[in-house]
């Protein structure tokens, strides 16, 4: 493999960015439009990317339907070793991955080298195991069932994980026979580019994955649009989701969505409130609030109300800008954030951390923000905020927190903290959501992950994430 890698290096001068990978081959889009990519920690230029038009979709399109006949009939355990191989291209490239999503995301080195270069690689490797072991055929009673893949997958990805967000879906549909084209989000092009060396070092045939970088509402509506798409799975905003939910409905097509959140943190009376507290406020701030899956709402019992506010707002003045946490992904995403602030302000939250005010120097910072006093109907509680932002409710009782935990739209992750865990798990039964930490909780690769309401459709992860890229044929004996 070391010798593919250089090989795949020498192609494509990695610093020039200027080529999008389509057929197992690099070249410029076809109008030869570029887009700038803006390091947001100091606001300079960094790199160019092709503007994919609808002409690029196409061509990426019409080479992963060529490819899918034949990466479909590979043997499972070809597949695999190929997932296994591109694991450890990723591996290999841990330092140059984490240092391109520092430049274009912001996030901090430590960061981006634990996260968003290493979970990469447990979902990798995890797909590479699913690919081999996965019963691809069972029987019912007379019939035999087998289990196909869907077609060309067209792979839509926010840059908020630029990297994971790419590999929980590209992984999977790999790993089962689909073939994919890939339109990551304009912020973030430079490691879907490092990615796609690493597929192609990999040896994954030419056409089986292709990479269109672009605009959302140019490249990735070709995408969500083309006929030759025989499923989209797209991460991103909710108003785009629903667009994007009603063109594959329109067409008949499998979709994927996996959209916003606003999950709850509630914290039981019988709960260690300094660590539920502590570990909530980490949640957050992580990633500069930009997770869908953030435990933005704190709900803590009227009781010990006052101390919870105190702790967070001790744990949140270690967050200093520029060091411990990040700026937002762009100056849009920045003045999004600042205007809900406003907005808490204005409907009467009381701010014990942060506020709208900007941090000094360049960059699209905003200050680690704590709101107390936030009742369920204001727009802090209810609405995605995408940024540094955490709001403490007040609840009576259990029966009000699980009211006020449901009380959104949204419904994706949550956590509960009790005396024990038969207590938490009790009360996770009554959330609407999709994922629950039990008194903190472990990240697990092969758990399913997914919305609950408005927070979307289908799970990624582990073989609940394989299932979405299979259709399932009987045949009757
Ligand atoms: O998202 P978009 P944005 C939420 C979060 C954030 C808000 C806006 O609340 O503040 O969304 O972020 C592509 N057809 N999340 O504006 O636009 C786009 O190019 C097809 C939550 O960045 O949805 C990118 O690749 N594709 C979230 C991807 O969609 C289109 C992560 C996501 O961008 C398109 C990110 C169109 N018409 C934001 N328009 C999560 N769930 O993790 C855009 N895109």
């Amino acid at each position: 493999m070391e010798g593919d890698q250089q090989s795949a290096r020498e192609d494509h001068d990695v610093k020039q960015h200027d080529a999008m990978y389509i057929d197992g081959s690099w070249r410029p889009a076809e109008g030869g439009g570029t887009i700038e990519v803006v390091n947001p920690a100091d606001e300079q230029v960094i790199a160019t990317v092709p503007a994919g038009s609808a002409r690029d979709v196409d061509a990426a399109v019409r080479a992963a339907r060529a490819a899918l006949p034949g990466w479909a009939a590979t043997a499972p355990r070809e597949r695999a070793a190929r997932l296994a191989a591109l694991r450890d291209q990723l591996a290999a490239r841990t330092e140059e991955i984490a240092e391109t999503v520092t430049a274009e995301l912001g996030s901090p080195l430590a960061f981006s080298t634990n996260v968003h270069a290493g979970v990469p690689l447990a979902v990798c490797a995890s797909y590479a195991e699913l690919a081999g072991s996965h019963a691809f055929e069972e029987k019912i009673g007379n019939s035999t069932v087998l289990h196909e893949p869907v077609g060309v997958v067209g792979a839509i990805t926010p840059w908020n994980y630029p990297l994971h967000q790419i590999v929980a879906k590209v992984a999977p549909a790999l790993a089962v026979g689909c073939t994919v084209v890939l339109k990551p989000a304009e912020n973030t092009p430079l490691v879907a580019q490092l990615f796609a060396e690493c597929v192609d070092a990999a040896g994954i045939p030419a056409g089986v994955f292709n990479l269109v970088t672009g605009l959302g509402p140019v490249a990735g509506q070709a995408l969500a649009e083309h006929e030759g798409v025989d499923l989209v799975s797209f991460t991103g905003s909710t108003a785009v989701g629903k667009r994007i939910g009603a063109l594959a409905g329109a067409a008949v097509k499998r979709v994927a969505l996996e959209l916003g959140g606003k999950s709850a943190n509630v914290i039981l009376p019988g709960a260690d409130l300094p660590k539920a507290v502590a570990v909530g406020v980490a949640n957050v701030m992580a990633n500069s609030g930009q997770t869908c899956s953030a435990w933005t709402r704190m709900l803590v019992h009227q009781d010990r109300y006052d101390e919870a506010v105190e702790l967070a707002t001790a744990a949140a003045a270690k967050y200093v800008p520029g060091e411990r946490i990040g700026p937002l992904v762009s100056a849009e995403q920045r003045d999004r954030v600042r205007g809900y602030i406003e907005r808490g302000v204005a409907e009467g939250a009381r701010v014990v951390a942060g506020g709208p005010q900007a941090p000094a120097g360049p960059g699209y910072y905003v200050a680690p923000t704590v709101f107390a006093d936030v009742t369920p109907e204001m727009t802090v509680a209810q609405e995605e905020i995408f940024g540094p932002v955490l709001s403490i409710l007040k609840y009576e009782d259990e029966d009000d927190a699980a009211r006020i935990a449901n009380d959104t739209v949204y419904g994706l992750a949550g956590a509960v903290w009790a005396g024990d865990d038969a207590e938490a798990v009790a009360f996770a039964r009554r959330l609407d959501t999709g994922q629950v930490d039990i008194n903190g909780g472990r990240f697990n690769p092969l758990a399913p992950f997914g919305g609950y309401k408005q927070s979307g459709i289908g799970r990624e992860l582990g073989p609940h994430g394989l299932s979405e890229y299979l259709q399932t044929k009987s045949l009757q004996f």
